[in-house]
């Protein structure tokens, strides 16, 4: 049984959960209606209104591994199919409805586990004027106030199923499974990563790693592990 940590506020669920990470168990979970200090990649901010779903899971896997941000964003797109809305995954860690971010992941590994973020605009109304062209939230796409805590639920479990197999070693077909969810394959995207910014056509994802494979202008394949990437075309 998982233990769950529910706060009014909190300035973020991820740093949270970093307190308790030594001694936690699998599975503990930090979430809370509203963050102060929510963080995104590489310190930026994640907008985190009242409304909004702002959960951090502690997970403890064999190998730590950046592959699992690829296998809770398939659990969100399940989660997101039961609730009849149509979502799809950007490389690596954006879920979008219509080419908007409904949804974030912040995979942040520790010594001994892994911090698994997640942030879902549910009943968010509007955004801050930076984020009006490129954000949405289930609530400006079906113009239905959705149940928090059951889509918290939905997700969680989604994320449960997803491990098992995630360590039970059936990777291939959960990366299967994230080719039909991606907007990435086959397109020219513009990839910056923390040290140079990449232009080319994304081929595939590599089935052992979850890297991206881009092939260059040159016709060469390039693996790229972190980035940040921009559809072209
Ligand atoms: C992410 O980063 O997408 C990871 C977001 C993870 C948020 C969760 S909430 C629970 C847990 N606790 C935390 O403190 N964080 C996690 P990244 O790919 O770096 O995207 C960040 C960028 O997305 C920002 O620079 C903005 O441009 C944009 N953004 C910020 N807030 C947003 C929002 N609510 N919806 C859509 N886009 C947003």
């Amino acid at each position: 049984m998982e233990k769950i940590y529910w706060f009014e506020e909190i300035e973020s669920t991820n740093e949270f959960a970093k307190t308790l990470v030594k001694e936690a168990d699998e599975w503990t979970v930090v979430a809370a209606d509203k963050q102060t200090k929510g963080k995104g990649r590489l310190g930026r901010n994640w907008y985190s209104p009242d409304g909004g779903l702002w959960f951090s899971v502690i997970l403890k896997p064999t190998s730590l591994s950046h592959l699992i941000t690829l296998v809770v964003g398939v659990a969100i797109c399940e989660a997101m199919k039961e609730l009849k809305i149509n979502t799809r995954i950007k490389w690596p860690n954006d879920i979008l409805i219509g080419g908007k971010k409904v949804a974030g992941i912040l995979t942040e590994i520790e010594t001994n586990a892994i911090i698994v973020g997640i942030g879902i605009n549910l009943n968010v109304f509007d955004f801050p004027d930076e984020l009006g062209e490129t954000a949405t939230s289930i609530l400006i796409e079906s113009g239905k106030v959705v149940d928090k805590k059951e889509v918290f639920l939905l997700v969680l479990n989604k994320l449960k199923e997803k491990y098992n197999r995630f360590k039970s070693d059936d990777i291939g077909e959960l990366l299967n499974e994230w080719r039909i969810y991606s907007t990435t394959i086959g397109k020219i995207v513009s990839v910056e990563t923390p040290s140079e910014v990449v232009n080319g056509e994304v081929v595939d994802i590599d089935d052992e790693d979850g890297a991206l494979l881009l092939r260059l202008p040159t016709g060469v394949i390039k693996k790229i592990f972190a980035g940040k990437c921009k559809l072209i075309r």
